[in-house]
């Protein structure tokens, strides 16, 4: 939970949560590409920021220990 974790955290505040969300809702609508790969958005490098990236996002959003 470490690795995946610090990718996920968009804004590198140290916990994924709403802020991240926030952020990855941004970059879904502007759109990416490969050389613009979406603010880290893109969390599975697929080169496009969709469901998949969002399940990521949610799942270690979920598993973040409440502090
Ligand atoms: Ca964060
Ligand atoms: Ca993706």
């Amino acid at each position: 939970m470490e690795g995946l974790q610090d990718g996920l955290d968009i804004d590198g505040n140290g916990s994924v949560n709403i802020g991240d969300f926030a952020l990855f809702a941004d970059q879904g609508q502007n759109g990416c590409d490969l050389w613009r790969s979406c603010a880290g958005a893109d969390f599975n490098m697929s080169g496009q920021v969709d469901i998949a990236d969002l399940h990521l996002l949610v799942s270690a959003w979920l598993d973040e220990p409440a502090h």
